[in-house]
């Protein structure tokens, strides 16, 4: 049997010694209180209790050397480990749709991508036949990765890409969003999300990454940072929102929290009314303070009910602000503050600007060889940079010779993509995710290139599709929202109506400061095995109400 250096004690696991690291694991960090409800609570904290999972650190590499020394085949990975644990590392087998393999989920602050990055990426998944995608949290997702070249690729992220996948899945603080338009907004999000990135994933005694201080929290954490008042980084959907505001002539947030979706329950964000000054440090106190409140508090038995907003209700909000602010003692803050006057329209990230060029990039998806033409016009036209939107496209900011980077796309990416097209959105769907209940993302793209063909509108159209009530393609803020459910249809020859791929449709939902939140579907259980039929219904929805115009052929 195999053993490992640098370890104080080992795990025995698949027949393999594991190595368990002499650092802080994540438990360590939990008071008692919240250990003994973890004893008692769901078959997850009872998962992570039995072996933390801040050890996956470590043992994704133990993997990947036995298996790449023949020791050990991917099938013989304890379940655990490879179904929950390695989630830490930002691995998620998605074994049921392709076998032994993984997708990794990174983190990405701000959604900024440097070409030399996306390169790596692209060199990891090329020889798996892989894809990337672009998340709804301007996030990016990596396909069919096999173990041992996930821990490469984790090795090369951490040594020379400033980069990493730790914590980006399961129960840690998710991607942290921010303004793609970065020092071009009213408040420049980057150091803010870098900030809260680190002190999410960065190890503070170790320089590591992987920060095991909040590596066992009761259930996922989102933080965004909007730049402005179109709010690109969807606040309120937050567990932790920053909204800029004034106070007077100095730039701050206001804080909301308890954002979030599930299959159970939608819930907007509520203004703690609390606002703070624009300050790295002191929202990184902020955010450390709501974090290890939640950590040590938050309810570990129902994971439907283990979110932030039933914290923060069972406290009721002056109660859980004076907490907020008895744990981060000493934080500069005042009541939230309102601005004066409306803000008029959202801007339009896609196109030509003076700020930036925004390219669409259908559905998120991104083929190797798009990957590398996009390092590639990084590199020549936007200092190697690129940032990713919660709409799943790219930015390129600072562009000189903006005609240039033009002429360069292919037919698929494009900076005019149409109406609706360009501002459809897609959760991953039932090619890949286990939760599926319907392929989404070829759908998507297949339906919305038609629907531009079919009618005409004189403003954008945003149709979000997902595959199932957990809603990552966030359809309750769409203007139109399919969300994968159950259906039947009429089999005319029997006369019986027969089980068939279906969705429920969300109308009105709005983001930026008109922000509206749709909990409950319009429509019920329409099929959408006839995809001609589909188009028809959605093009009649965009023409009863976004004024849109049936184009004559
Ligand atoms: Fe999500 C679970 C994909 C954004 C709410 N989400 C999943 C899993 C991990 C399910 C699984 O185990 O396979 C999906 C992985 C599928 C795959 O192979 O890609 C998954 N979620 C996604 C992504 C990739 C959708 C996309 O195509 O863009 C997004 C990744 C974001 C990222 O980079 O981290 C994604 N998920 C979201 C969002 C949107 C957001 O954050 O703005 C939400 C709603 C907001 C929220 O969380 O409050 C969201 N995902 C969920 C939930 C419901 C959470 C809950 O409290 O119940 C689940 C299920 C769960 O956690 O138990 C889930
Ligand atoms: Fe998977 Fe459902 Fe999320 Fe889509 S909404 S990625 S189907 S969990």
């Amino acid at each position: 049997m195999r053993r490992f250096v640098s370890v104080v004690v080992v795990a025995v696991t698949s027949g393999l010694e594991i190595p368990v690291v002499s650092r802080r694991t994540g438990i360590s960090y939990l008071p008692s209180s919240a250990v003994s409800r973890a004893k008692a609570g769901n078959k997850i904290e009872k998962t992570k209790l039995a072996k933390d999972p801040t050890n996956a650190w470590s043992d994704l590499h133990a993997y990947a050397a036995a298996i790449r020394s023949g020791e050990l085949s991917i099938e013989e990975v304890e379940a655990g480990d490879a179904n929950i644990r390695l989630k830490w590392a930002g691995l998620l087998s998605r074994f049921k749709k392709t076998p032994g393999k993984f997708m990794m989920r990174l983190r990405t602050p701000n959604g900024i991508v440097c070409a030399k990055t996306l390169r790596a990426y692209a060199d990891a998944i090329e020889p798996h036949g892989g894809v990337m995608d672009i998340t709804t949290r301007q996030n990016v997702q990596l396909r069919r990765l096999p173990l041992e070249a996930a821990a490469d690729l984790v090795r090369e992220l951490h040594s020379n890409h400033n980069a990493t996948s730790f914590q980006s899945a399961m129960d840690n603080v998710r991607n942290v969003v921010g303004s793609p338009l970065g020092e071009h907004d009213l408040v420049d999000t980057r150091p803010f999300c870098n900030a809260l990135n680190d002190l999410v994933s960065l190890n503070p005694e170790t320089g590591e990454r992987g920060n095991p201080r909040w590596g066992n929290l009761p259930r996922k954490f989102n933080i965004a940072v909007s730049g402005g008042r179109d709010d690109f980084a969807h606040a309120r959907i937050n567990d932790i929102g920053l909204e800029p505001v004034p106070r007077g002539d100095e730039m701050g947030f206001n804080v909301v929290v308890g954002g979030y979706f599930s299959i159970k329950r939608v819930a907007s964000a509520v203004d703690l009314d609390l606002w703070i000054p624009a300050d790295v440090n002191v929202v990184l106190d902020l955010c450390s303070a709501i974090l290890e409140i939640f950590r040590d508090e938050g309810a570990r038995g129902d994971r439907q009910k283990a979110r932030l907003m039933w914290l923060v209700e069972e406290y009721g909000i002056p109660a859980f602000r004076a907490r907020v602010l008895e744990k981060a003692e000493g934080l500069p803050h005042d009541a939230a503050q309102r601005w004066e006057d409306d803000y008029g329209s959202r801007r339009e990230l896609l196109g030509i600007h003076p700020t930036h060029v925004g390219v669409h990039v259908p559905v998120g998806r991104l083929s190797v060889d798009e990957m590398r033409l996009l390092a590639d016009l990084a590199d020549d036209h936007s200092n190697g940079e690129l940032r990713l939107t919660v709409e799943q496209n790219v930015l390129f900011p600072n562009v000189k010779s903006p005609d240039a980077l033009v002429r360069r796309l292919t037919d698929r990416l494009a900076v005019d993509p149409g109406h609706i097209k360009g501002h459809t959105v897609s959760c991953t769907g039932a090619q890949f995710c286990p939760l599926a209940i319907i392929e989404t993302k070829h759908l998507a793209e297949r339906v919305s290139a038609r629907l531009d063909d079919l009618v005409s509108t004189d403003r954008p159209v945003r149709i979000h599709y997902t595959g199932c009530p957990n809603s990552c393609g966030q359809v309750q803020l769409a203007d139109i929202g399919l969300m994968g459910a159950p259906a039947r249809r009429l089999d005319p020859i029997s006369g019986k109506t027969k089980a068939v791929p279906g969705v429920n449709v969300y109308l009105g939902g709005d983001v930026g400061e008109s922000f509206t939140l749709v909990t409950e579907p319009v429509l019920k259980g329409i099929p959408i095995d006839d995809e001609d039929d589909l188009v028809d219904k959605l093009a009649d929805l965009v023409v009863e109400h976004f004024q849109g115009v049936r184009r004559h052929h």
